[in-house]
């Protein structure tokens, strides 16, 4: 294996030793990668079991954050093929997502008065850009029920759910009070219930503009979402960010790490401390609280504080070295892993521990059972349910197997190496995911590695780069990349979910609340929709209805004035499988996906007078191409 070289003309193995903070600041998530290794014998015969043959199901769905793209993507795993892309916080051409009255109701109706005022001065009604970092699946009973799932909005501090049923986005809700939501997690036991999300940036908490340096006058706050309703339960004030987040399988308490329990506002003083902490909150005592009135009221939410020192049993923090970055629980339901970043190590904590600490003011470290050196800049850890855990090291681009159980010994003071063995990922691992891992039912089969850079893995295609995941076979001790997926913005982080687990409909059902609002207008202009043709006028607003049935639209005609406001409806009445149609409005920048049996509308003003073609942009039938008809926009009287 080649030497992996640094900007800074460190080696790998030079870096090491080298203290990690400094490796990290120096900028090594730039490390060259060594020439891509050939696949070894061994991992050619693990590769045979990712090739599916054509037409045959992969066993598990991937359920994908893109990052800065704001999509959720689906993967089949083990195939690593790319299934569908949802539209979330982004805008989709294919899809008209941010287009169509339908999704423009969920993109919007959650922002706070304060967001839709500063998006009206700027002539829009939502945002056009998102930050999808984590997407989650609704748990019951610790394992998950194929219900929603769940992700956040770092860039504009939103929290979306989509519906596994039909895999489209129905709620967006912007959390108030919170800056920039980043580690999200459904709560696993009883059930999903709550979904906790944390505000990773820090900011005044009237945060009218009229304080800028004043370090003491900052928090963070800690959300609950009530994930059924999609609205905020309750949140929490703490000391210190929050970066990421998970909870026990109790359903007693909830960990977030801070990697700036400085409250610092540059890198040195992000940096400065090497103690940092996880907050645990203690979910009974903060409803109790809430339900005491122990709160004020902010933007509508019943906020409680539970800052340090605050010495009241909604939290308890508890020091970890150093910025630590992911919260892992495993599946033994016991333990909870808290990566180190700036420290080579994990530290462990025991649930049952915890208790103790709210009970009595017990040492805030004594929950820690196990704390050992994996390898440089670990970052987030997933599990096989036999008792090991598969850490990621950003530095060393490398994930490493550990046995929880041999850590805990070693920490009792027993001669053991917790390290089962390491494998070489290209390059700088961020989040890892295992098959089924986040749940009690992980079972130890497929790993993902989501890595930050591709670099010379794939052909050159310019300055910007794919990212790399990779698949790696963990089901004997030696872990084998199996695969290699690059990937446009960004990998961030996935979950493996086993197919029985989801089962999404194949045809719209006509009585679905997606368009519940296009049927209620409909009923009052006295169409039906799946029979429409029919332009009804209503002063200077026109609603045109009508219905798609390969391959042709009802109508292939309607006329309108310049200046009206069109709202076009169109109803898929086809009930088959995969038959998709569109509405393209050419030259007015409008196109929607109609699937089968649904309806779907936009709304424009019919400002250019003429002759516009509209057609179905989603190839349905041997006539795709003459599915089209005319709009005549007649101009304004002068
Ligand atoms: S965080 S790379 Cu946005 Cu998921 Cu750890
Ligand atoms: Cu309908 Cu193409």
């Amino acid at each position: 294996m080649t030497d992996k070289k640094t900007l800074s003309g460190l080696s790998r193995r030079e870096l090491m030793s080298a203290p990690a903070k400094l490796a990290l600041l120096a900028g090594t998530g730039a490390a060259l990668g060594g020439a891509g290794a050939l696949l070894q014998p061994t991992q050619a015969r693990a590769a045979e079991g990712v090739n599916l043959a054509p037409g045959e199901l992969d066993e598990y769905y991937g359920f994908w954050s893109s990052g800065q793209t704001g999509e959720l993507r689906i993967l089949g795993i083990p195939s690593m093929r790319e299934l569908m892309r949802v539209p979330v916080f982004n805008r989709c051409s294919a899809t008209g997502w941010g287009q169509t009255n339908e999704s423009l109701k969920v993109l919007t109706e959650g922002l706070t008065p304060e967001t839709k005022a500063y998006l009206a001065a700027h002539g829009k009604v939502t945002y056009d850009n998102g930050d999808l970092h984590h997407p989650h699946m609704s748990f019951t009973d610790g394992t998950y029920d194929g219900r929603y799932l769940f992700m956040n909005d770092k860039a504009n501090t939103r929290v979306a759910r989509v519906r596994c049923d039909v895999m489209k986005c129905d709620k967006i809700i912007e959390i108030p009070n919170a800056h920039d939501i980043h580690g999200m997690r459904p709560q696993k036991f009883p059930r999903t219930g709550y979904v906790f999300a944390n505000g990773e940036h820090e900011a005044p908490l009237v945060n009218d503009g009229k304080i800028l340096d004043e370090p003491d006058k900052y928090v963070n706050i800690f959300t609950a979402i009530d994930g059924d309703e999609m609205k905020v339960a309750w949140q929490v004030m703490v000391s210190g960010n929050l970066d990421n987040t998970d909870c026990d399988y109790q359903g007693k308490y909830a960990f977030s790490t801070s990697y700036n329990s400085e409250m610092g506002t540059n890198l040195a003083e992000m940096t400065a401390s090497e103690m940092d902490h996880v907050v645990i909150f203690n979910i009974a005592e903060i409803e109790k609280g809430v339900a005491a009135g122990d709160v004020q009221v902010l933007n509508g939410v019943p906020v409680i504080d539970g800052r340090k020192g605050v010495n009241k049993n909604y939290t308890r923090y508890v020091p970890i070295p150093n910025s630590p970055h992911g919260v892992n629980t495993a599946p033994d339901k016991k333990h909870v892993v808290i990566n180190g970043k700036l420290s080579p190590t994990v530290s462990v904590i025991d649930v049952t521990k915890v208790d103790a600490l709210f009970e009595s003011d017990a040492d805030p470290r004594s929950c820690i059972v196990a704390e050992p050196e994996l390898g440089l800049g670990p970052l987030h850890t997933a599990y096989d349910g036999q008792g090991n855990a598969f850490t990621t090291l950003f530095l060393d681009s490398q994930v490493v197997k550990w046995s929880i159980d041999k850590a805990i010994r070693k920490f009792a003071g027993e001669d053991v190496d917790p390290i089962i063995s390491k494998v070489d990922v290209h390059y700088q691992p961020g989040h890892n995911s295992t098959s089924m891992g986040e749940t009690a039912e992980a079972d130890g089969k497929w790993l993902i590695s989501m890595n930050k850079f591709s670099k010379d893995r794939f052909l050159n295609v310019g300055p910007l780069k794919p990212e790399n995941e990779q698949l790696i076979d963990i089901s004997s001790d030696e872990m084998k990349v199996v695969h290699d997926g690059p990937t446009f913005a960004e990998p961030h982080d996935s979950i493996i979910v086993h197919r029985s687990k989801v089962n999404p409909r194949t045809v719209w059902d006509r009585n679905d609340s997606t368009f519940a609002d296009a049927v209620a207008q409909a009923e009052a202009d006295g169409v039906d929709l799946e029979s429409a043709a029919d332009v009804i006028r209503d002063g200077n607003k026109v609603r045109v209805y009508m219905h798609s049935a390969a391959p042709m639209f009802s109508l292939e005609k309607f006329t309108v004035k310049q200046g009206d406001e069109v709202t076009v409806y169109v109803t898929n009445i086809d009930d088959i499988d995969d038959l998709t149609h569109g509405f393209c409005l050419s030259n007015y920048g409008i196109a929607m996906e109609v699937g089968p049996q649904a309806t779907a509308s936009v709304t424009f003003k019919a400002e250019r007078p003429g002759v516009h073609w509209f057609y179905c942009q989603w190839f349905c039938h041997a006539l795709h191409m003459e599915m089209r008809g005319r709009m005549l926009v007649e101009p304004k009287a002068v």
